[in-house]
């Protein structure tokens, strides 16, 4: 029995006899697992990419292009990911499971190059690391890349750090020692030196029109009334007029970063081509960089506009027809209730929680876990077969990306708060204990992000010097990561934070960095501060002791807590204790002032034992808190 396809008005229907007239050569065979893949995602590719290209005349032949891709990489996939991709089918929640801790860091700062990487193996499987998400690796500009954002080419690996084969070796040697690699598809733009840009530069249409281009300010002034500025410090406005081009090249990020024009069907079979490539080599995971604005559209912000959601769905369709066990990881910093809507099996499985993240700092701040709870209470729980990547801090900065509604309905005025987060992690506010740096603030809309290092943001650096406030900062650095720990999701340790890396300002006198704070909480692995995060008694070895303990006990609450069951934050009757439960009989308080603070257990908690301290409740009423301590409760 053949697959019936969505019926669509007005269109040709194609039938699976009719495309295999075109592609006999590439076709599945009668039986096989790609056939029974294609009829189980051919429908829903289909459906994505007729509301997308229905307009166009040449659609179907864009569609058997499409096809095409899907096929081709279908049959180039190496035999030991076919058997992943069985493994995966049987185990689509595999990323939901106590046992994944994420990691992320730079190839080269962490470890210099992806040999060097293997040889820090066993420091990554010391910290239990399950999922290692590698930041961009491709060729990209020399000086200024954004960090690698800027592609040139995205099926060659940067000269510096190796070369595609190794890194397709260690994607398996990886695997085997059980860590899945995830790595940045940066399907929003690419850079001026990529090929295609290369090639619209001398003058090929067919690559000009992989961009957007605009001989003159009508349209990019028309744009430009509902854009946001992303980098309104060192690359303002949209759009950046080129000498060569005598066109205005549309570039939301930094002027290098030419935004990818998918209204053009070639595009996303170009790159769909460039992401299955990338799955061939044994990524697992891919993150979806800036998919926010993907689509663009006169008059409205060009920020979350259905066509971007559809355009997923084509990819994740293709994905799941060639290679199943590839999974998605959704990078939309965007109001809340856009986020969710990336998040679905059958578009992105794993997003980013920018929202727990934002107010897991406005917490620390504020020491008044309200908003925290109140917003995660209503905003944690996700579709069947997805989960969240909880993190406290990544490669960007922190945007206070809260949504205004939670912070009214409490009585909190968001702009005033705002201003007052920021004051306070940049340590203008006084008393903080904060040593953040502004990052690209707006003087229109006085809105600003901050970059810095766990460390730093926490109080370590401020800290320096007084045993108290030390103890504090590490206090704090460990809560943080233990709420993250604790939660339903994949928990991202930023690499350097495990032994409270600070801030490093020698950014500021690389003129290729200086006009990019992000670079302070970007510093090269330090092998000093390693060797003595290993033993002793050191801030970097009490947190890298600490995490060790809160990941060992992560891994165990697969003995308490079911995979699937439900993150739940409650009121626990006072500002300061967040409670978080999971299941019956697990709960984590965590005490977000530095007072110590009373709680009344749950009538199901009287008889626990915090797996942190050993300490051992029993028949108790009530459980007090240290300032900033953690407890990890499990029903005894
Ligand atoms: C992403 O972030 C990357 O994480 C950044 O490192 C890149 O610079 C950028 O894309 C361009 O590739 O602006 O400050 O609202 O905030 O996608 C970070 C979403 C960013 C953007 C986010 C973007």
């Amino acid at each position: 029995m053949k697959t019936t396809l969505p019926a669509l008005p007005d269109h040709i229907q194609p039938t699976y006899e009719h495309l295999e007239r075109y592609l006999p050569h590439l076709w599945p065979t009668a039986g096989s697992a790609l056939e029974s893949r294609l009829h189980a995602h051919f429908p829903a590719l289909y459906e994505q990419f007729n509301a997308l290209y229905h307009h166009r005349s040449d659609m179907f032949f864009h569609l058997l292009e499409l096809l095409q891709t899907v096929f081709m990489a279908a049959k180039a996939r190496p035999d030991d990911l076919i058997q992943l991709d069985q493994t995966r089918e049987q185990h689509v929640d595999y990323f939901s499971s106590n046992h994944m801790v994420g990691a992320v860091g730079y190839v080269d700062l962490y470890a210099g190059n992806l040999k060097g990487l293997r040889a820090k193996l066993p420091a990554l499987k010391q910290l239990g690391v399950t999922y290692l998400h590698l930041m961009p690796l491709f060729t990209c500009p020399e000086n200024n890349s954004d960090g690698g954002y800027a592609v040139s080419d995205f099926r060659r690996v940067r000269a510096d750090l190796g070369t595609m084969s190794e890194l397709a070796q260690l994607t398996a040697e990886l695997r085997a020692d059980g860590i899945s690699v995830c790595l940045d598809y940066i399907l929003n733009h690419t850079s001026d030196e990529h090929d295609w840009a290369k090639r619209a530069l001398a003058g090929e249409k067919e690559y000009q029109d992989f961009f957007w281009m605009f001989e003159n300010r009508d349209l990019p002034d028309q744009y430009e009334l509902n854009l946001r500025e992303i980098f309104p410090e060192q690359a303002p406005g949209n759009f950046l007029w080129n000498e060569t081009l005598q066109r205005w090249v549309w570039t939301t990020f930094n002027h290098f970063q030419w935004d990818l024009n998918y209204t053009n069907p070639a595009v996303l079979n170009a790159m769909l081509g460039e992401m299955l490539f990338l799955a061939n080599q044994g990524v697992e995971v891919l993150r979806l960089d800036a998919v926010a604005f993907i689509w663009k559209q006169l008059g409205t912000p060009c920020e979350n506009l259905p066509q971007a959601h559809q355009l997923v769905r084509v990819l994740n369709a293709a994905a799941k027809i060639a290679a199943p066990a590839l999974t998605f990881k959704s990078e939309a910093i965007v109001h809340p209730d856009d986020i969710i809507k990336y998040i679905d099996v059958d578009e992105s499985q794993l997003s980013y929680n920018p929202t727990f993240m934002a107010l897991l700092w406005e917490a620390l701040a504020t020491r008044d876990v309200r908003m925290l709870q109140y917003a995660m209470s209503k905003r944690f729980d996700l579709p069947p077969h997805c989960a969240w990547v909880n993190y406290i801090r990544v490669h960007d900065d922190i945007g206070w990306s809260f949504a205004d509604e939670d912070a009214i309905d409490l009585g909190i005025q968001p702009f005033d708060h705002r201003q007052f987060l920021n004051q306070f992690y940049t340590g203008q506010f006084e008393g903080s204990f904060a040593r953040g740096v502004p990052f690209n603030y707006n003087p229109i809309t006085k809105d600003m992000r901050i970059s810095g290092t766990t460390a730093s943001l926490c109080g370590l650096e401020s800290a320096l010097g007084d045993t108290e406030l030390t103890q504090e900062a590490i206090a704090r650095i460990l809560l943080m990561h233990g709420i993250i720990l604790a939660c339903e999701g994949i928990p991202l340790i930023y690499l350097g934070d495990e032994m409270a890396t600070l801030n490093d300002y020698t950014y500021e006198n690389d003129p290729h960095q200086a006009n990019d704070s992000r670079w302070v909480h970007r510093p090269r692995h330090d092998t000093a501060r390693f060797i003595e995060a290993q033993s002793g008694n050191s801030a970097a070895a009490q947190v890298y002791r600490g995490l060790q303990a809160l990941i060992h006990a992560r891994k165990q609450l697969s003995a308490v807590v079911a995979e699937g069951e439900h993150t739940d934050f409650k009121w626990a009757g006072n500002v300061h204790v967040l409670k978080i439960s999971r299941g019956n009989r697990f709960v984590l308080l965590t005490n977000f002032s530095e007072t110590p603070q009373t709680i009344e257990l749950p009538v199901h908690m009287r008889h626990a034992q915090d797996t942190i301290s050993g300490t051992v409740l029993s028949d108790a009423l009530h459980v007090t808190l240290a300032g900033l301590q953690q407890m990890w409760l499990i029903q005894q």
